[in-house]
């Protein structure tokens, strides 16, 4: 057994049944309430969805989808999803408590799965793994700051620690911890966004000024044609259903654009409408491309080739010449590089033909209206920055950035991602952010880059950092190569982990390990000054409140807030000029401080409790532009080809509908028609032939780098409907095979969506 990652074992109970056509609807409610009753009493579980995304009610801790403009979600608009997040975290049959700890030791904990572990229920009380401990032991809370504030300041600088942040960190725990994280002196702040949509932000930065969505909530619904690439929206963003079903019964065209013909994408039935569970649901997707794993690029060039024929067939109807005149750079190089490309060979690429592509520019090529969604079968390649900004090239030609109905919208995962970096958790923060945190702090804070998440592994594993703090997530599972990612916490000399759930990140520690369990989204936040909220930064960049409403299942939680705080005093000793007493105690003043910090913020308490919150301002979305030179810019990018050798397939690893990342709720993956299993490897039935495979064979999979084999064992063969060449597979299971350097140019994000894997049978 390999203790670095979840066992390798099957269930042995794999069946394989039809993969639905269309995605919600009645079984999903069902499933909502039964995942949410079966681990909870009736009257908890009854008042957490009544409460999902309403009106003094708490934000979906699930994805980061917006509520309609001005409104919370109509009442109980929850997903399958949603119920699922919040039933993990308000599951009150077990607790991961002291018992749990006394009972297992560390080494016992790691031969179970990420099922099982998640099943233990919510973490109690502060507990401590000693150097040399086999089991972990309660601490107090004052005992464990001190303990982590002297080995913050016994280390040689405090660019050996490292503070990474997952995305359900509220706005005022995130603004608190990178405030502390400054005081104490590095910029060293990793989060998840680094492996999500940093190849995003990077882009859009690059080209518009800005790295957010440029659309609206109601922009859906008034889109002439949406396209999906690289997004699976039934299983991990399914509020984002309803505005696209109104969309379409406005009229709106839908091109998917995908490997897979994921359930979500090809028709929804909405739960709550009698004619749609009796009469089916509405059909979704017009034109379903059926790509090639990281082709997209190419197809973007394609289409911005046929458009511009277009253009010339019917000048001024197609191309929007004076947006381009007036707000763009780059437009004649742009067009003058693509003669350089072939429109039958771009398609091969794609693995469609040009008669395709003409027809999905048909339904856009006479609209500006046209929004573009993308998720991380965008960002998660080699050269995702660049396909990213082809993106933009199309959005650009179209004029379709700043208008009502149009614009790019990239759809963000963690509840709270956008929010976090707009707080400052980021390791390459802007000057400008530094200097404002000097100017309300009276601080210098460190101006020197600190690193990602892949750097922060590396630096971990060659010696040079040697703390390692997570606020909330899964580190060493959502990391890429996981063995090596493992050598690297094992090297540390402490490890903390800030959580609400058991996960394996807490069995793979430093000579010292601590967790600290902290309050939830749904649970009741007390401080000195009486009950308090929270607020979260929406995809859309709506900014909103959020309210616990369940008491906390054990009075040693502590929010977040109230833990940073904490530790901020133990570790600054009275350095710093910040009340963190104070700040704790009311969250409004944390709020009032972040308005003088951060620009968007004016009136922040008032305007957050306004119903459904507030929109924070966006360049883009009002054609104002914060690149060099104010303008929006296209870019030349050059489709790259990966070259497979005979046996090579490349691999997507993907999410299956009973996860919420590292988080395990089951082992089914209903709309793809996979039940009691997660080992499987989806493939083309061509490819299972031509390697002499067959269906249900078990495989082991290998990734060659730099003179390196990965290996991931025991995949159950599924024959699917997916490209030659292609396949794919769950992560996290599959991160052992992704190397620690293979990462996206520019936004170093590992490459989770394009490994050059071979498939031998299992010994
Ligand atoms: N229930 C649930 N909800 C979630 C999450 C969860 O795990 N569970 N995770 C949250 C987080 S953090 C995130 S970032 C989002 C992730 O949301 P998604 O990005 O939808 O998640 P993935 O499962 O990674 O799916 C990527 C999709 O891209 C496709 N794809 C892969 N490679 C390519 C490619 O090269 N080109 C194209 N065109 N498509 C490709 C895959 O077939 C798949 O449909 O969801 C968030 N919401
Ligand atoms: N191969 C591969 N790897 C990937 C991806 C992929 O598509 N393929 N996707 C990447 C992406 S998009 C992302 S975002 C990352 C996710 O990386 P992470 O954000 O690090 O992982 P999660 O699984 O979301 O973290 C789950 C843990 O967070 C803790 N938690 C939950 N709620 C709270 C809370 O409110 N507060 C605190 N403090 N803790 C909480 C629980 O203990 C839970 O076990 O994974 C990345 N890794
Ligand atoms: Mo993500």
């Amino acid at each position: 057994m390999n203790p670095n990652t979840p066992p390798e074992e099957l269930t042995g109970d794999l069946e394989i049944g039809k993969p639905y056509t269309e995605a919600a609807g009645i079984p999903a409610v069902v499933k909502s309430f039964e995942h949410v009753l079966q681990g909870t009493g009736l009257a908890r579980g009854w008042k957490a969805l009544v409460n999902l995304n309403q009106k003094d009610g708490f934000d979906c801790p699930s994805c980061a989808w917006p509520d309609p403009d001005g409104q919370r979600s109509s009442v109980a608009e929850y997903c399958e999803s949603g119920a699922k997040a919040v039933a993990d975290e308000v599951m009150t049959k077990h607790t991961a408590s002291p018992v749990l700890f006394q009972r297992y030791s560390v080494a016992e904990l790691l031969e179970k799965n990420d099922l099982w572990l998640g099943q233990q229920g919510r973490l109690t009380q502060p507990l401590i793994l000693r150097p040399g401990a086999t089991h972990y032991t309660p601490i107090s809370w004052t005992d464990a700051f001190q303990l982590i504030g002297n080995q913050l300041n016994a280390l040689d600088s405090p660019d050996e620690a490292i503070f990474y942040t997952s995305g359900r960190t509220s706005n005022e725990a995130a603004f608190l911890y990178q405030l502390f994280v400054r005081m104490f002196g590095t910029n060293n702040m990793p989060d998840c966004s680094n492996m999500c949509h940093e190849s995003t932000s990077v882009a859009l930065a690059e080209t518009l000024g800005l790295g957010k969505a440029s659309v609206k909530y109601d922009d859906y619904e008034k889109a002439d044609v949406i396209m999906i690439i690289g997004q699976n929206p039934g299983t991990n963003a399914p509020r984002m259903l309803t505005p696209l079903e109104q969309a379409k019964r406005n009229g709106c065209k839908i091109i998917a654009v995908n490997p897979l013909h994921e359930a979500g994408l090809l028709a929804f039935k909405y739960p709550q409408s009698v004619r749609d569970v009796l009469f089916g649901g509405e059909k979704l997707t017009d034109l379903f491309l059926q790509v090639r794993i990281n082709s997209d690029l190419a197809l973007m060039k394609a289409m911005c080739k046929i458009l511009l024929e277009e253009e010339k067939a019917a000048p001024g109807k197609v191309l929007d010449q004076n947006f381009i005149k007036q707000y763009t750079a780059g437009y004649d190089a742009f067009v003058k590089s693509l003669d350089h490309f072939d429109l039958g060979e771009l398609a091969a690429q794609c693995g469609l033909t040009v008669g395709q592509i003409q027809e999905a520019v048909d339904l856009f090529k006479y609209t500006p209206k046209l929004i573009i969604c993308w998720a991380m079968g965008l960002t998660q390649h080699r050269n995702a920055v660049d396909t990213i900004n082809e993106v933009i090239n199309l959005l650009l030609l179209k004029g379709s950035i700043g208008i009502e109905g149009g614009g790019a919208s990239p759809i963000r995962g963690h509840s709270n991602v956008q929010g976090d970096r707009t707080m400052g958790i980021w390791e390459k923060p802007k000057p400008e952010f530094l200097d404002s945190l000097q100017r309300v702090f009276n601080f210098e804070p460190p101006r020197q880059h600190g690193y990602d998440t892949v750097a922060a592994v590396q630096a971990m594993h060659e010696g040079k950092a040697k703390v390692f703090f997570g606020m909330g997530g899964n580190f060493s599972m959502a990391v890429s190569d996981t063995n090596y990612t493992a050598e690297a916490l094992k090297k540390c000399k402490l490890t903390v982990h800030v959580s609400t759930k058991l996960n394996r990140s807490h069995l793979i520690h430093g000579e010292t390990a601590l967790i600290l369990p902290c309050l939830g989204r749904t649970d009741r936040d007390r401080q000195a000054t009486g009950e308090q909220f929270i607020s979260c930064e929406s995809t859309t960049g709506v900014v909103a409140q959020s309210h616990g409403v369940l008491d906390p299942i054990s009075t040693h939680l502590k929010s977040e807030v109230a833990i940073v705080a904490e530790l901020a005093k133990a570790t600054l000793n009275g350095k710093s000029t910040v009340d963190w007493d104070s700040l704790s105690g009311n969250y409004d003043l944390i709020r009032d401080l972040i308005e003088q910090t951060i620009p968007g913020f004016d009136k922040y308490n008032e305007q957050v409790r306004k119903p459904g919150g507030f929109y924070i301002p966006n360049g883009p979305r009002v054609r104002t532009f914060k690149t060099k030179d104010g303008k929006a810019h296209f870019t030349i990018n050059t489709p790259t080809q990966h070259e497979l050798q005979p046996g090579e397939l490349l691999l997507m690893t993907v999410r299956s509908h009973d996860q919420f990342n590292t988080t395990v709720y089951g082992n089914d993956d209903r709309y793809r028609g996979i039940y009691n299993e997660r080992r499987v490897l989806f493939m083309n039935s061509d490819d299972i032939a031509n390697l002499g495979l067959q269906e249900k064979q078990v495989v082991d999979l290998h990734s060659q780098y730099g003179g390196q084999q990965r290996t991931a064992h025991r995949f159950i063969v599924v024959p699917y409907s997916i490209p030659r060449g292609c396949t794919a597979a769950y992560f996290p299971e599959t991160n052992v095979l992704i190397p620690i350097d293979s990462v996206a140019e520019k936004s170093h994000t590992p490459t989770s969506k394009s490994i050059i894997v071979t498939v031998t049978p299992t010994n």
